[in-house]
C-alpha cells in the first residue's frame, strides 16, 4: 500500500507543479489540497483491482490519480461553510481557513476538471481511446447526480431528520461508496475482463462492501477518536445532527456490522481467480484504521 500511495503522489506531484503558478493562490491551493496528509485509499484500490486483473501499474496512473483528484475536490467543498464548516482537514487547516471561500470553490472546481483532463489525455493515460471514453463514463457517474453529489445532498437533506437503517446505507453508498466502485471500475476497464460478469460482480461487490464497512468505521471513530488522531474535529456527527450508524444501532451492534461487511467485501474475492493478496491487505488495513 505504501508503494502505491508512493506513486500516486509523485504522479500528483508532477501534475500540479510541472507548471509555474499564474501568479494567484489557485495552484498552490490545489497543491496544499492535493500533496498533503491523505491515506490514498482510492488510488490503492485501483492499483490493488490491477494487480488481480494483470494491469500494468502506468495504465493505471491516470484512473488512480483522477479519483483522488475528485476525492480532494469533494473534501475542500464539504469542508465550506455552506456544507459541513469545518476548519481541520487531514490534521491541517481547511482550504477555504488556509486560503479563502472563493479560492476554495475553486480549488474543487478546478481539481474536478483536471480529474478528467488526465484520463482523456492520449499521454497521461496510454490506454486506448474506448477505455479513455468508459473511464471518463464511469468516474463522471460515479462523481455526480447519481453518485457522490446526490450523497451528499442526501445527506444535507436528512440533518435534524431520522432516517431509516436502508436510507442510511442508500446515502453512504452514493457519497462514499461510488468513487469506491470507481476505482475498482476503471482498473476493471483497464483489463481484459471487462466483459466478464463474474469478475464484476465480484469486484464491485467486493468495492460496495468495503466502502459500506469504511461508512460504518468513519461514524465509530467520529465517536470514540480525537482530532489530533482523526486530523479532522470529532463530534462532528452530532454538531450537524447527522444520523449515524452508531446512532441508529448503538456503538457495539455498529461495529459488528462493521466487522461482518468487511467480511462479506473479503467473500466477494473468492469468487475471482488470480493475486487478490493486495485487495485483500487493503480490507485489512481498513479494519484496523484509527484515521
Ligand atoms: C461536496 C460534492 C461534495 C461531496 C462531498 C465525499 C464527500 C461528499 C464528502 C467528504 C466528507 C466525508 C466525511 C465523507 C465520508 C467519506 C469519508 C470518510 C471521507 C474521507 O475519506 P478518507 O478517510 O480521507 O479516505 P483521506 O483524507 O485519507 O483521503
Amino acid at each position: 500500500m505504501q508503494i502505491y500511495k508512493q506513486r500516486v503522489e509523485t504522479w500528483l506531484r508532477n501534475l500540479l507543479t510541472s507548471k509555474p503558478t499564474d501568479g494567484n493562490d489557485l495552484r498552490a491551493a490545489m497543491v496544499y489540497s492535493v500533496l498533503n496528509n491523505g491515506k490514498r485509499l482510492r488510488p490503492a484500490l485501483v492499483y490493488a483491482t490491477g494487480q488481480i486483473l494483470n494491469v500494468p501499474l502506468e495504465q493505471l496512473d491516470a484512473a488512480a490519480a483522477s479519483v483522488e483528484l475528485i476525492h480532494c475536490y469533494s473534501l475542500v467543498h464539504d469542508d465550506l461553510p455552506a456544507m459541513d464548516d469545518d476548519d481541520l482537514r487531514r490534521g491541517m487547516p481547511t482550504c477555504h481557513k488556509a486560503y479563502s471561500e472563493a479560492t476554495a470553490i475553486l480549488t474543487g472546481d478546478a481539481l474536478q476538471a483536471l480529474a478528467f483532463q488526465i484520463l482523456a489525455d492520449t499521454e497521461l493515460n496510454p490506454i486506448s481511446p474506448q477505455q479513455q471514453i468508459a473511464m471518463v463514463h464511469c468516474l463522471a457517474k460515479a462523481a455526480g447526480p447519481a453518485g457522490m453529489v446526490l450523497g451528499q445532498a442526501q445527506d444535507l437533506a436528512a440533518e435534524y431528520k431520522a432516517v431509516t437503517l436502508d436510507e442510511l446505507t442508500t446515502l453512504h453508498s452514493n457519497k462514499t461508496g461510488a468513487l469506491f466502485c470507481a476505482s475498482v471500475e476503471m482498473a476493471l476497464i483497464a483489463s481484459q475482463h471487462n466483459n466478464d460478469p463474474i469478475i464484476r460482480e465480484a469486484l464491485l461487490g467486493y468495492a460496495y462492501n468495503l466502502g459500506l464497512a469504511f461508512q460504518i468505521q468513519d461514524d465509530i471513530l467520529d465517536i470514540t477518536s480525537d482530532d489530533a488522531t482523526l486530523g479532522k474535529p470529532v463530534g462532528s456527527d452530532q454538531a450537524l445532527g447527522k444520523s449515524t450508524f452508531p446512532g441508529l444501532l448503538g456503538l457495539s451492534a455498529a461495529q459488528h456490522k462493521a466487522n461482518t461487511t468487511f467480511e462479506q467485501a473479503l467473500a466477494c474475492l473468492e469468487q475471482i481467480k488470480g493475486d487478490n493478496s493486495h485487495l485483500k491487505a487493503l480490507a485489512d488495513l481498513l479494519v484496523i484504521r484509527q484515521k
